[in-house]
């Protein structure tokens, strides 16, 4: 039987990996979680239903693409099964009108070593969404001996989760980034909650976002969990709606990360990296004004690329500015049309899921 899954960082040789699919994608409705996520003067605010199917078309046609890339490269590639996400959902504890997507796998999925891990995300409507995983993670269970499949704690999500009136139209861009710096959040720390994509993983090292996805008790959950890795909480002031790590806060190799200029690490977060001589590099601006239409995400889904060996990196096919700064630093760019996916829940890194890579489990930080 075979070694399928393995991964400890973003960067080691990819070998295999979980696209995402847009099939059947909603627009959720708004939930205690996300109506914090989705701006006042977006124009998704107050939407739910169905997404137009000629974007569910164009966003698999894009994924498609990247695949093909990812395939061309030697990198064998697993996709999920869709859900029906329209339908109504329940526990004993709440109730949701729908569920949303299989988009994007990063932030359901969190791979440490021989083990995937299904997440404990704050979105109610997302609470189903790991069964699009489960026929692979049987796969990998029968074909891999060594894998570890495992859910984390299932919050309740009651709403005690939640702080209520957190949401108020009339709060200002400035009044959000002092909720930011205040480390004050739209959940509450009565259990772990976390979205994979707050997870940076390097090593015997992960760095986990503190922000509207993720909360505090996590941090402590992993801590526990993972008695042999150290696990360091991170914040940036810079972001009004600091969901998930991977725009914000992005390794290339051992040695070199990109970080985003409106979201700096504070400067006593920095002190792990420049102790080991990691060089932090401001990424490169994006190519886009906005965000395309129905996207929950930010322009810097720019700096959101796959790493596919710390020579190689794919970046989206329009951020040329991304690009260009990739080159200069040394790597070997392919561009991937993917900017169409984007509104199904990110760019390149979130539309994937480590499944394997080469190497182990490396101290970057002795
Ligand atoms: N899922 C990553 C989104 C981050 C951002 O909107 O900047």
């Amino acid at each position: 039987m075979a070694k399928i899954v393995n991964s400890w960082n973003d960067w080691d040789p990819l070998k295999r990996v979980i696209v995402g699919r847009c099939d059947n994608s909603m627009i959720p409705p708004e939930e205690p979680a996300t109506s914090e996520k989705v701006p006042v003067d977006s124009e998704m605010r107050g939407m739910w239903g169905l997404r137009p199917l000629a974007t569910v078309e164009r966003g698999n046609e894009c994924l498609e693409n990247l695949v093909k890339i990812l395939e061309s490269r030697g990198v064998q590639v697993d996709r999920p099964t869709p859900l029906q996400w329209n339908q109504a959902i329940g526990t004993p504890d709440f109730r949701n009108d729908s569920m949303m997507t299989c988009m994007p796998p990063r932030d359901i999925l969190l791979t440490v070593g021989n083990e995937i891990m299904a997440s404990a995300n704050s979105f109610r409507c997302r609470y189903f969404e790991y069964l699009a995983y489960w026929p692979l993670m049987k796969q990998y269970f029968d074909e891999d001996p060594e894998f570890k499949w495992t859910q984390a704690p299932r919050p309740r999500l009651t709403d005690a989760s939640y702080k209520h009136n957190y949401y108020d139209e009339k709060i200002s861009l400035e009044e959000r980034l002092v909720r930011t710096a205040n480390k004050d959040f739209v959940t509450t720390e009565v259990e772990p909650m976390w979205d994979a994509a707050d997870v940076m993983r390097m090593g015997r090292d992960l760095f986990i976002q503190h922000g509207l996805t993720t909360n505090r008790t996590a941090m402590e959950w992993f801590q526990r969990y993972y008695p042999e890795l150290r696990v360091h909480a991170v914040n940036f002031p810079g972001d009004p709606y600091p969901i998930h790590i991977d725009a914000t806060f992005v390794p290339l190799r051992p040695g070199l990360i990109i970080n985003n200029p409106v979201r700096q690490l504070p400067e006593e977060q920095r002190a792990i990296f420049e102790a080991n001589d990691w060089q932090i590099v401001d990424a490169a601006q994006p190519a886009h004004d906005e965000p395309p239409a129905l996207c929950y995400s930010s322009v810097w889904l720019s700096m959101n690329c796959l790493v596919l060996d710390p020579k190689t990196v794919i970046v989206e096919a329009s951020e040329v500015y991304q690009q260009e700064q990739m080159d200069k630093l040394g790597m070997n760019v392919i561009p991937c049309d993917l900017r169409d996916a984007y509104p199904f829940g990110g760019g390149l890194h979130c539309s994937t899921a480590d499944v394997y890579r080469e190497g182990g489990c490396e101290d970057y930080f002795p």
